[in-house]
């Protein structure tokens, strides 16, 4: 039977069978999901009769994952910096080379970018996204005459293609520890605590209208000195308390000396004692942290935002998996630069670093959920959800209705038990997408494996990329 449709009349209660779901608390068998008219479940009832009214899906069911970090401009960069440079290539050189491509782009190129990008993550296992914004101002660094116009080109990418939002914009002033003066590549990004403030003030109405939450991403310690993080936090704080801050901190190794040399601390360390990290906290890029980092960061409740096969792309190093977990900390997955767009890659490539560094094999399992996918895959889901301040955290009551149904019959998972479905479909389906459906709020966004605005979001976006292309050549 097909994926649940919208119900007839526009209102979107509904309810589906799944032979198999994976719940938070593991695999269960004859699931009756019902969800309201908002998206959120009402209903999740294991061992349940099969009713004959209500559509079963064809493959195993899994919790959508909440992607936690996401610059959507980079996407049409992705495979553009793949040679040699002068020299010894790096993270630094890479981001010389972002910076004159993030340069060109128009509001209505990177909305095209987004519009495509976010139709990969949904056919990819995503349904949510958090979107670390910092292309503000237009190409001579003047603000647009709406100082939203990006922001705003970002939400309608959001909204046309169906994926939940978390919008962070962010905070961008210097260019090193400490306030150095931000450098010509970074026009397009800075702006004043206050101007900050007033961004987040206009975008609150927008986001909530379309179900989007809004938080703040102060960039990372290099671009916010220690005053304008702690008035913009203060700010933050009067607009909404609650609201998720994300910050990247500690990625490349360059990074911790020059932070060292700064403050006599390492950026994790800095960051923990200078400003209230707690669970309102992502911690993106936390890769070098020393061990009472690791301990510190953890028992904070901040959710550490790995992103694997950016990191690895960019050469940043490893981050210590297994003294995380052993530490409690909570963590999630993000697509980043989007060099790779599809969660079960991204979960793959995090256990198989772990494998190398350690020289031993599943590694994210334990006693509790000995299936290093569905352990990796429902960590992922409730650390993201976290970070993405919405309700997006798996297959119970009270959280948005987001799944994915498996392709029971893509051959590597055909014929398969569910659990080794999901092995294979996180090891094993070759790049291939096993993805049969995927609900966000419990609207079909995609079925068969395609995204309905699959065709003319591609062709837009590979447009946007020709002119970009064009006019730098
Ligand atoms: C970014 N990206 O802001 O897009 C960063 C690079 C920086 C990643 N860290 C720039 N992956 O950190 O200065
Ligand atoms: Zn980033």
């Amino acid at each position: 039977m097909p994926p649940p449709q919208p119900s007839p009349g526009g209102g979107r209660g509904n309810a589906l069978f799944a032979c198999d779901a994976l719940l938070p608390s593991g695999w269960a068998r004859n699931v009756l999901l019902r969800w309201d008219g908002a998206g959120r479940l009402t209903h999740v009832q294991p061992e349940a009769e099969a009713p004959a009214d209500i559509p079963a899906c064809e493959g195993p069911l899994i919790p959508g994952m909440p992607n936690l970090h996401s610059h959507a401009f980079q996407h049409a960069f992705a495979g553009l910096t793949e040679f040699r440079g002068s020299g010894e290539d790096s993270f630094w050189s890479w981001r010389t080379l972002m910076y004159r491509f993030a340069a060109q782009l128009s509001p209505a190129q990177v909305e095209a970018i987004a519009t495509w990008l976010y139709v990969e993550m949904l056919e990819a296992g995503y349904t949510s996204v958090c979107e670390f914004h910092y292309l503000h101002h237009d190409r001579d660094g003047r603000p647009y005459a709406d100082d939203a116009e990006i922001a705003l080109a970002l939400l309608r990418a959001a909204e046309r293609t169906g994926i939940g939002l978390t919008l962070l914009p962010v905070l961008y002033q210097a260019s090193g520890f400490g306030g150095q003066p931000p450098n010509a590549g970074q026009r397009r990004f800075v702006r004043s605590t206050e101007s900050m403030l007033r961004l987040l003030e206009r975008l609150r109405p927008e986001c909530d209208s379309q179900g989007a939450c809004l938080g703040l991403a102060p960039h990372s310690l290099r671009a916010v000195a220690p005053d304008a993080l702690k008035e913009a936090l203060a700010g933050l704080d009067a607009i909404d308390a609650t609201a998720p801050i994300h910050i990247h901190i500690a990625e490349q190794t360059a990074e911790v000396e020059a932070c060292l040399a700064w403050s006599g601390q390492r950026p994790v360390a800095w960051l923990l004692d200078h400003a209230p990290v707690d669970a309102r906290w992502c911690l993106v890029h936390a890769t070098h942290m020393d061990a009472d980092e690791y301990r510190r960061a953890a028992a904070s409740g901040a959710v550490a935002g790995l992103c694997p096969t950016t990191e690895a792309n960019l050469g940043d190093g490893l981050f210590d998996f297994e003294a995380w977990r052993a530490a409690g900390g909570r963590w999630g997955v993000g697509s980043d630069s989007h060099i790779c767009v599809n969660a079960a890659e991204e979960l793959m490539l995090l256990e198989y670093g772990q494998r190398l560094a350690k020289r031993q094999r599943n590694i994210a399992a334990d006693a509790a959920q000995p299936s290093v996918a569905a352990a990796l895959t429902l960590a992922a889901v409730q650390g993201g959800a976290q970070a993405s301040g919405r309700a997006v955290a798996g297959l119970s009551v009270g959280q948005q209705a987001d799944f994915v149904v498996l392709d029971a019959s893509h051959p590597a998972l055909a014929g398969l038990c569910a659990a080794d479905a999901l092995s294979s479909h996180v090891f094993a389906s070759h790049r291939g997408n096993a993805i049969a459906s995927v609900c966000v709020a419990g609207q079909t966004r995609v079925k068969d494996g395609r995204h309905l605005l699959h065709q003319d979001a591609a062709a837009a976006f590979v447009a946007a990329r020709s002119q970009l292309l064009t006019a730098s050549s």
